[in-house]
């Protein structure tokens, strides 16, 4: 009689989103650690940059607050499955961090407090691609989910946005970390699938 039905599928607000292959959505925020949360005093907090000529440029706390701040709204795809629509942030571009930095390294193992890491080529770091992070929703970043600060790199697989995030060491070859090492895909794509090794 004319009557068309629309289908919906799930919530009207998640229609016609467009997700990478195999993820569902989420509207809670799911906290996925290896290991318990490390607590680092903001004083003696600090994040360092290592070049592969041995150079180290380092951030206090407060150095880092004072540099020019971005707040990326971003979609978070975990391998495990889960994908987060528009997160909202605040925090430092890594190009901003990079600006004075002298370095022909092509790879970069991400490492944090408490000893996890993660690697990524170095150009995934930069053109505004990631963020070394302190704020979720208006709020100081929760430890849970790596504050005081961690890296965002949202269009890999979120293991690679390392929570407490304490330096980025520049390579000329490619050191895989810690998922990596465990059969995870080296790069991490979620829109070409890339959760495992071979994938
Ligand atoms: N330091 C550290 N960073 C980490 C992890 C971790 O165990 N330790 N887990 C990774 C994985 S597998 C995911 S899915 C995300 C989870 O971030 P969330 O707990 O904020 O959701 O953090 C990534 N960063
Ligand atoms: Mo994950």
């Amino acid at each position: 009689m004319g009557f068309i039905s629309r289908g919906f599928r799930g919530r009207p607000r998640d229609e016609g989103v467009k997700l990478p292959p195999g993820q569902y959505l989420v509207h809670d925020f799911p906290v996925l650690s290896a290991g318990p949360t490390p607590r680092v005093p903001l004083d003696r907090w600090e994040f360092a940059i290592d070049t592969e000529d041995g150079k180290t440029h380092r951030w206090s706390w407060q150095e880092l607050m004072a540099l020019p701040s971005e707040t990326p709204t971003v979609d978070l795809h975990c391998v495990t499955k889960w994908s987060k629509l528009g997160t909202a942030w605040k925090g430092v571009s890594l190009d901003t961090l990079f600006a004075d930095v002298e370095s022909s390294a092509e790879y970069a193992l991400v490492y944090s407090y408490g000893g996890y890491t993660t690697n990524l080529p170095v150009e995934d770091l930069l053109d505004g691609k990631a963020w070394i992070t302190y704020e979720f929703d208006g709020e100081e970043l929760a430890p849970a989910h790596g504050g005081p600060a961690r890296l965002l790199v949202p269009h890999l697989y979120l293991w690679k946005s390392a929570k407490w995030v304490q330096g980025i060491r520049l390579l000329n070859e490619d050191w895989p970390g810690f998922w990596e090492t465990a059969g995870y895909h080296n790069y991490g794509d979620p829109w070409r699938e890339q959760r495992y090794q071979g994938d």
